[in-house]
């Protein structure tokens, strides 16, 4: 037996799983009933209950917000029964609140584990993302490309024309002019509503998904759980920081960034070893939905590890009580 106190992925990574499955059960009945806030607040009552039952010494660095602002599982909340390895934990108890309460696709709820000190800690703005599936070398596009040049040069790549590369582009105002010369490429652009989680795993597995490559603005700290999940699956992603007022930048110098122009890499984001689990909470294509049958439940989970790059797809199902 290794010491306790090491990371212990393989025994850990189960555990993980049971935490994103509660999230998820817990949040089940509450989709499509157009109640983001219970749907969430059910998500994160129930992931923080399971994750205080592992044996670890966990400190959450993504989370539900700062200490203030978020009562559970905020920034710096200590979790776990603190018996165990010290590990970062990063969390989205539901990513896509607002899919969840429309019975919109591919709401999911995530977690991932590494050593303690390994995850960036991204503070809550805005991150310019770029990824692209495990096929390819790592610099084969870059933030700096403009959005057309990283369609034909993925297209020249997989060795195909730029029309038959499909681009996940997250549908907001400030992506006009993206989607725009996206398009005049002649490539295909999926817009998703929200969950760029989800967008930037789509590339991981391009042909289940029909999705090459993910561009476009959205939180940092899903940066950072984009990036565990594509380090176990295999694929790059690139972020910068993007930050539009002096309180923006204050944030990122609470969180200990002094460069706020870098570029971050997959394995600058997550500098170790890390396990990651995602259940499906709406039906998706990554992952099956909830079901609620008579009384027992059903929902599927990604569980990875990138220290084998192994993927399981685990489904669970459980009587339902009361
Ligand atoms: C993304 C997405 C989230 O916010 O980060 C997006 O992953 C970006 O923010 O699911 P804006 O909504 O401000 O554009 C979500 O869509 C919602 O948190």
């Amino acid at each position: 037996m290794g010491d306790v106190t090491e990371f212990q992925d393989r025994l850990l990574s189960l555990g993980l799983a049971r935490v994103s499955e509660a999230a998820a059960i817990a949040s089940a009945r509450l989709i499509g009933r157009g109640d983001e806030k219970a749907a969430d607040q059910a998500a994160v009552n129930a992931m923080r209950a399971q994750l205080n039952l592992l044996d670890i010494a966990g400190v959450v660095v993504i989370g539900e917000g700062e200490r203030d602002e978020a009562p559970m599982l905020y920034i710096g909340e200590e979790v776990g029964t603190g018996r165990g390895p010290a590990v970062d934990i990063a969390l989205d108890p539901l990513e896509g609140t607002t899919l969840t309460a429309k019975d919109m696709p591919n709401a999911l709820t995530v977690i991932a584990m590494a050593p303690r000190g390994s995850l960036l800690h991204a503070p809550d703005v805005y991150m310019d993302k770029l990824a692209i599936g495990p096929a390819y070398e790592p610099d084969t596009v870059t933030l700096d490309m403009s959005p057309a040049a990283r369609v034909r040069a993925l297209a020249r790549a997989k060795g195909v024309a730029a029309d038959e590369i499909a681009v996940c582009i997250l549908d907001r105002p400030r992506h006009e002019a993206m989607i725009a010369e996206v398009r005049a490429t002649g490539a295909a652009i999926r817009l998703i509503t929200d969950g760029d989680v989800a967008g930037v795993m789509h590339c991981a597995e391009p042909d289940v998904t029909g999705i090459d490559m993910y561009m476009g603005s959205g939180g940092a700290p899903e940066g950072v759980l984009a990036a565990s999940a594509l380090k176990c699956m295999g694929g790059h992603i690139f972020g910068r920081l993007l930050f539009r007022n002096d309180e923006e930048r204050n944030r990122a110098a609470k969180a200990g960034i002094t460069d706020l122009n870098r570029i971050y890499t997959r394995d600058d984001m997550v500098r170790d070893d890390v396990i990651f689990a995602a259940t499906g909470v709406t039906q998706g294509s990554l992952l099956r939905g909830i079901k609620l049958g008579h009384g027992f439940v059903e929902c599927e989970t990604i569980l990875m590890r990138s220290k084998t790059g192994s993927v399981r797809r685990v489904s669970y199902r459980a009587p339902l009580h009361g």
